[in-house]
């Protein structure tokens, strides 16, 4: 639909930015943090960057939120480091690291700020995969959901935005590039078992956000990227279908119906594989609602008719940030992914696609009708301060202001948007690529291999953002 007025953003919608502890924080050996799997892969896998300082919020958590204050924002959302808060099977939770969550909330709320929290954003703790072998033993549910109730506890009188688990279904579909898969023989059929027990982590962690904090709000965060059908051919349609289920849609509505689909479980049977569903399993899901979604979108897909007969490949990301390295998928029988004409892409061959943003919250609105957060969106880009120390990052600029504006399309079209929180609010380390792709608003002065200064500089786009959020989505500038 075509509106004559520009967009109106409701007031008190929530205008902020985005981070993951282990991204961000930095300080993994501070304070009694354990390691976790994910600091592991970064300090050893190219082209993971050592985690070890990041950005070192840790050490700058204020000078970080004074510039989030600066810029006129009403929302923050990053996550809890799970090793900070249970360093080891004691179960005796970390009191420093609970105080420097304290501190970042308090500094937050004191400057007005609503705190948007992630239980889990990929920081496995290796105690947790020693004792219980990772996300692939049920010992795992009551240790989440011991450090989950820790969380309500400890931050739950101030923190009433909460988010179970980031990209469960990223988790599933790249097991193997984030960490979740350990035994990359059997992942085939192994994932659905994984993904029950994290289904069941899930459902804990918003049990326990309804019963222990007062008003709480809590959902999942998928991954979100809309597919295309490459063409009006019926069997492209099907193939998208298919592409969608198979990445994000299996996971939405066990989320928002709390039972597995008719399509998954068919899925199955035909290929012989057991999830390892536990008499009970389904009771806990039954009682644990959603209140709403977290939204993570930078991109959109567009989805073809993979034959029977062809040549399967797996989906090969762009690691470098050179032009045209990324292979797209081709499931044989289901779907593959193709190049889309209509759309520009990033150096890590990313589409570029405001549309997508639209197309995602009117889909998710009429599958689910309930309410979302933008909890990640962005453009990543290599970047350094210019010959004057600046960063002129206009091309985030139009990103932004094209993303913002379809989101605003959205809420006149009536779809219920509480917020929109970009990634990323200072430059931090991108999952696969460190500080050689950087998303945020604010520079963090240090490469991949030389920790500089660490000073924070605002770029071009950090001085955009906070003219529009300070009018409330009304000064879109030039
Ligand atoms: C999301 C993750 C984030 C972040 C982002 C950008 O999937 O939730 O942790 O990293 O993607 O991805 P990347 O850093 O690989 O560019």
């Amino acid at each position: 639909m075509h509106y004559k007025e520009k967009p109106i953003f409701p007031k008190n919608f929530l205008w902020g930015a985005s981070s993951a502890a282990w991204q961000v924080e930095g300080a993994v050996n501070e304070d009694g943090r354990a390691v976790s799997k994910i600091d592991l892969n970064s300090q050893t896998k190219k082209p993971f960057a050592d985690n070890s300082v990041a950005s070192d919020h840790y050490h700058h958590y204020k000078e970080d939120v004074a510039l989030m204050k600066e810029a006129g924002f009403t929302s923050y959302r990053f996550s809890i480091a799970w090793p900070r808060i249970f360093p080891d099977k004691s179960g005796i939770p970390n009191q420093k690291g609970i105080n420097f969550y304290n501190n970042l909330i308090n500094e937050l709320v004191n400057n007005g700020i609503e705190p948007i929290v992630t239980l889990y954003h990929y920081d496995l703790p290796v105690w947790v995969d020693e004792e219980y072998d990772g996300w692939y033993g049920r010992g795992i549910i009551d240790a989440f959901e011991q450090y989950a109730r820790t969380c309500f506890k400890e931050f739950g009188d101030r923190v009433k935005y909460w988010l179970s688990i980031n990209e469960q279904n990223m988790q599933i579909v790249y097991g193997h590039w984030l960490g979740t898969c350990k035994y990359p023989e059997t992942w085939f059929e192994d994932q659905w078992k994984v993904n029950h027990i994290m289904n069941l982590c899930h459902a804990k962690a918003v049990i326990a956000c309804h019963e222990m904090v007062e008003n709480g709000k809590i959902g999942p965060v998928p991954g979100m990227v809309p597919i295309y059908s490459n063409t009006g051919n019926p069997m492209d349609q099907i193939a998208r279908l298919n592409a969608e289920e198979f990445t994000e849609k299996i996971w939405n509505d066990f989320y928002a119906h709390r039972k597995y689909s008719n399509f998954i479980k068919n899925y199955w049977k035909e290929h012989g594989i057991n999830p390892d569903i536990h008499d009970g399993d389904q009771e806990i899901f039954n009682q644990a609602r959603i209140d709403y979604f977290g939204i993570n979108c930078y991109r959109s897909n567009t989805a073809a008719e993979a034959k029977l007969d062809e040549q399967p490949q797996a989906y090969e990301l762009n690691k470098y940030g050179i032009k045209g390295q990324l292979k797209f998928p081709v499931v044989p029988g289901e779907y593959k992914l193709v190049y889309n004409d209509y759309v520009e892409y990033t150096d890590w061959d990313w589409e570029i696609d405001p549309v997508a943003m639209r197309y995602v919250l009117r889909d998710m609105w009429n599958l689910y009708q309930l309410p979302m957060i933008i909890t990640e969106n962005g453009y990543g880009a290599h970047e350094d301060v210019d010959e004057n120390g600046e960063v002129n990052d206009a091309y985030r600029i139009n990103f932004l202001r094209d993303q913002i504006y379809q989101v605003g399309l959205t809420i006149q079209d009536g779809v219920e948007v509480l917020g929109y929180n970009p990634w990323s609010f200072t430059d931090l380390l991108s999952t696969g690529n460190g500080m050689a792709k950087r998303y945020g608003l604010v520079f963090i002065n240090r490469t991949d291999d030389d920790l500089r200064d660490l000073a924070r500089i605002k770029k071009a786009s950090y001085y955009w953002y906070s003219n529009l959020i300070k009018s409330n989505g009304q000064n879109w500038g030039n």
